[in-house]
């Protein structure tokens, strides 16, 4: 049983106990309400894309680690397996046509057995599926002729039909649509036609969902996306509809972009709907979340905890999501690191001394107001995302536990040493 095995890493993590209460006294001496960190830290749940759970590739290569899961089944089965040791999951989101369930009383019943559930469905119009009828080479819901447009448009359409199924809430839409050359698209009308084309689907939408929509500055086109930035994002989303939401992906930004002005942006206009966490060094590659810039990262979430305090503002649901998929680490590993740098980070956005920082910042106290958050972001607080996740019986060191435990062996011996995700 995975919850033994749970219990016997936990009674061998001796070293926690006195870690986590050096921490916390510190801290509770400073003022802060330790308990009140762990219980919002218990409460941070972030899906996992049914894409991650196997080796991502480049346009060069892909080189698979073996045991990845070949199906629906056991992609649930590997979300299960994250959600077993780290807690801050509780949902697995899916790509049609990649996951298009068959048997959907089963898939319900295993995602209860493992206390899951499906959080967004996307729609995939970048790539050409086997026997579809018009090519999306020249793009999708942007696409100059009619019948390749509708088809884009009834394929997320049967996306919804496959949510609502499976109980999503969440459509997302990312569109590679865009140009390669100057010249290539007439760029209002290429817009125009975008949004007449989300407009329909955004009419099948039941009540009760949000449309995600996606922005991207470059790749798989060069000179121009479709849907380039967050402006033209919330642009769209205004003509939609109030269930219709931007979703900031951390990768889709150009080098230096400041990504925590833009999310406390959208955060003021009641428009943020989701994240795609991911880490980035060039552009859209896709590193485990909090690898390259945890400064950033920390700022992120510094914007989205003192929006969630701020009275005066709507109370907005943000649906969290890890989008990464890259060649090199074994996959749940690099889900566990990454749910661990996201956690880390939100923990140290909580220790913020928000009431000083306002302050600072009304008197114009700039050496103070960036005082305030080193102060909290060079803060260690492993301990106090370790004791989150134990008072709640996971894993004090989730990565170990999975590694240790050689999970990973169990799945190449069942799944075979070749087996090979299906998606991306
Ligand atoms: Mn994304």
């Amino acid at each position: 049983m995975i919850q033994d095995r749970i219990a016997q890493h936990n009674q061998e993590q001796q070293h926690h106990l006195p870690f986590f209460q050096a921490t916390a006294s510190m801290l509770t001496a400073k003022g802060v309400d330790i308990n009140n960190i762990i219980s919002k830290l218990q409460q941070l749940q972030i899906a996992i894309p049914s894409w991650a759970l196997g080796t991502g590739g480049t346009r060069f290569g892909r080189f698979a680690g073996g045991g990845e899961p070949r199906n629906l089944e056991e992609k649930i089965e590997d979300v299960g397996l994250i959600r077993s040791l780290s807690g801050a999951t509780n949902s697995i989101s899916l790509h049609i046509p990649w996951d298009i369930p068959t048997d959907i009383t089963a898939v319900q019943q295993q995602l209860q057995q493992h206390g899951l559930l499906i959080d967004s469905v996307n729609s995939n119009t970048f790539q050409d599926q086997a026997g579809q009828k018009h090519s999306y080479k020249f793009g999708s819901l942007c696409h100059t002729q009619d019948a390749v447009r509708q088809q884009a448009v009834e394929h997320n359409i049967e996306v919804i039909e496959h949510g609502k199924q499976l109980n999503s809430k969440v459509l997302t839409v990312w569109l590679a649509d865009g140009s390669n050359f100057p010249g290539q698209h007439h760029f209002r009308k290429a817009y125009q036609r975008t949004l007449d084309s989300l407009q329909k689907i955004y009419q099948a939408l039941p009540a009760d969902w949000t449309m995600l929509v996606e922005y991207k500055p470059y790749e798989p086109n060069f000179y121009s996306m479709i849907i380039p930035d967050w402006g033209t994002s919330k642009s769209l989303c205004d003509s939609l509809g109030s269930q219709a939401k931007v979703l900031v992906d951390l990768g889709h930004h150009l080098p230096n972009t400041n990504i925590e002005q833009i999310v406390a942006r959208l955060m003021h206009f009641n428009a943020l709907g989701g994240f795609h966490f991911n880490g980035s060094m060039y552009g859209d590659d896709d590193l485990s979340t909090g690898s390259i810039k945890p400064f950033q990262l920390f700022l992120i979430f510094n914007e989205l905890v003192d929006a969630a305090q701020d009275e005066q503002l709507t109370a907005q649901t943000i649906a969290y999501m890890i989008d990464a998929s890259h060649n090199t680490k074994d996959p749940v590993a690099d889900l566990l690191q990454s749910l661990e740098n996201i956690s880390i980070a939100y923990a140290k956005a909580l220790l913020v001394d928000r009431k000083r920082l306002h302050a600072a910042q009304q008197t114009n106290d700039v050496v103070t107001a960036e005082q305030i958050l080193q102060c909290a972001f060079l803060t260690d607080v492993r301990s106090i995302v370790a004791e989150a996740r134990h008072r709640n019986g996971y894993a004090i060191n989730p990565l170990q536990c999975f590694t240790a435990n050689g999970f990973r062996e169990e799945r190449i011996k069942t799944r075979g040493a070749n087996a090979t995700a299906t998606g991306l």
